[in-house]
């Protein structure tokens, strides 16, 4: 049967701001307190959406979240109205409000891990909705996405899905950020790769001396063990602690994989010869050769993969079997990067062409073209089975233009954050959406009594 690589993006939310909250993520952090674009941003995400459904690949779109999360300020000690919490929390406890505003599950790489049927024991498509407890503003996002992905991927008889795992950092959870799929064909069984950043149970091994180790080792083996995947289709490696020090928070950012290719950095991996050595053993076992493109710190070091996001690419198959990789604008502002990606495209590997995109708004919060989509392999069948209202079309991206449009800022500031109107204008915006989208209920303020 045919099958396909389906990239949910997601869409940027009404809030997005520069809140500075990800210790560990270079452009979070020197961005903070920048004024941003709410309306810019979901307009980039928008075009990448649109042009990439233009070039035949599937597409879909994600639904952002009801933000600030007054739930969250109640379960927190703040009572009154909305427009008092607000207020109150603004006053008394900014960062808590700020990080309450996050438009961050616009990264829905991030929002879950998923593995395509044709890998699972029981034959259906297996979510898990990530934990993100390693920060506050990330670690609200998970109940939301749960119903979200719920309205989207609804038949029981395709779709599995998981609660995010225990809310503790043993546990910490990142989602598809860490996770990569390699196989020979979408719909024939793969070898799930999981990165993970240190092992939370197990003091011998080595972990990051100065930024957090988001994923650990017994949440990826956790999520393997959920979603029925059988041994010789997984493999587990773990992040060198080195890069996180250097602001390489997700696997993402030093890593992308495709069917049968690893595009990566040298530093990438702890032990990277006994990581490749498994991933070529596991996918010859299921008929694939691995193809590993691996990029020398001579080349590219890897502040400049950080600056640039060279790894946070998206990485596309084509019909003819050549694959696009997707850059992010700053890859061309770097000239090591752009010289590297300019040679690439000739060294006969099945990269044949670079695509560069204006996402500088989600790119100043250290979010790329692979962190504003989540991948869902799916045979004809399983799409056929997809809320067909989330699949992007030249209707519903003109739909959604106009949306933007009309419920969007163009500028938003700390001081905005504390102004009740914008939960106003968010709820607005986002009760026309579930209907655009034909999602039901799903955001808290829809929910209560
Ligand atoms: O979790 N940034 C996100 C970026 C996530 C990128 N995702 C992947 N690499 N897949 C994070 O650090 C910053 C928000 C702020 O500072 O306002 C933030 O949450």
């Amino acid at each position: 049967m045919k099958s396909y690589e389906v990239n949910f993006d997601g869409l940027v939310g009404p809030t997005h701001n520069y809140g500075g909250l990800s210790y560990g993520n270079v452009a979070s952090q020197s961005n903070s307190q920048q004024g941003s674009n709410p309306r810019e941003a979901a307009r980039q995400g928008l075009a990448k959406m649109k042009a990439l459904a233009d070039m035949g690949f599937k597409q879909g779109v994600l639904a952002p979240q009801e933000r600030p999360d007054v739930a969250g300020l109640r379960q927190l000690g703040f009572t009154g109205s909305d427009a008092d919490i607000i207020q109150r929390a603004a006053r008394e406890a900014m960062p808590l409000l700020v990080a309450s505003c996050s438009a961050s599950s616009m990264w829905v790489a991030n929002a879950a891990t998923v593995s395509p049927s044709a890998d699972t024991v029981d034959g259906r498509v297996h979510f898990t909705a990530a934990n993100l407890n390693c920060k506050y503003h990330r670690s609200i996002e998970h109940p939301t996405t749960s119903r979200v992905l719920a309205a989207m991927f609804q038949h029981q008889a395709h779709f599995a899905h998981h609660p995010a795992l225990p809310a503790v950092a043993q546990f910490g959870d990142e989602g598809a950020a860490n996770h990569t799929r390699f196989c020979r064909a979408y719909g024939e069984p793969g070898v799930e790769f999981f990165v993970y950043g240190r092992s939370a149970f197990d003091s011998r091994y080595p972990a990051p001396q100065k930024y957090p180790a988001r994923q650990t080792l017994e949440a990826s083996q956790a999520v393997a063990r959920l979603h029925g995947l059988r041994e010789d289709g997984v493999v587990y490696a773990q992040q060198n602690p080195a890069v996180i020090d250097q602001g390489v928070f997700h696997n993402d950012v030093i890593a992308v994989g495709n069917g049968e290719v690893l595009f990566h950095h040298e530093d990438a991996f702890l032990d990277s010869e006994a990581v490749l050595d498994q991933l070529r053993g596991k996918l010859a076992g299921k008929g694939g050769t691995l193809q590993a493109i691996g990029v020398p710190r001579a080349a590219v070091t890897v502040e400049d993969a950080v600056r640039s996001y060279l790894f946070n690419s998206q990485l596309l198959s084509r019909a003819d079997g050549s694959m696009l990789l997707v850059v992010p604008e700053e890859c061309r502002n770097n000239e090591r990067v752009w010289a590297y990606l300019e040679q690439l495209t000739t060294q006969g590997t099945p990269v044949q062409e670079v695509q560069v995109f204006d996402l500088k708004q989600s790119m100043r919060n250290g979010g790329g073209p692979a962190c504003l989509r989540l991948r869902v392999a799916l045979t004809e069948t399983e799409l056929a089975a997809v809320n067909q209202g989330v699949i992007m079309t030249a209707p519903l991206y003109d739909t959604l233009l106009q949306w933007v449009d009309r419920h969007y800022r163009d500028r938003l500031v700390d001081s905005d954050l504390a102004d009740p109107q914008l939960l106003v204008e968010c709820r607005t915006a986002l009760d026309e959406l579930t209907q655009i989208l034909k999602l039901g209920s799903v955001y808290p303020f829809q929910r209560q009594p």
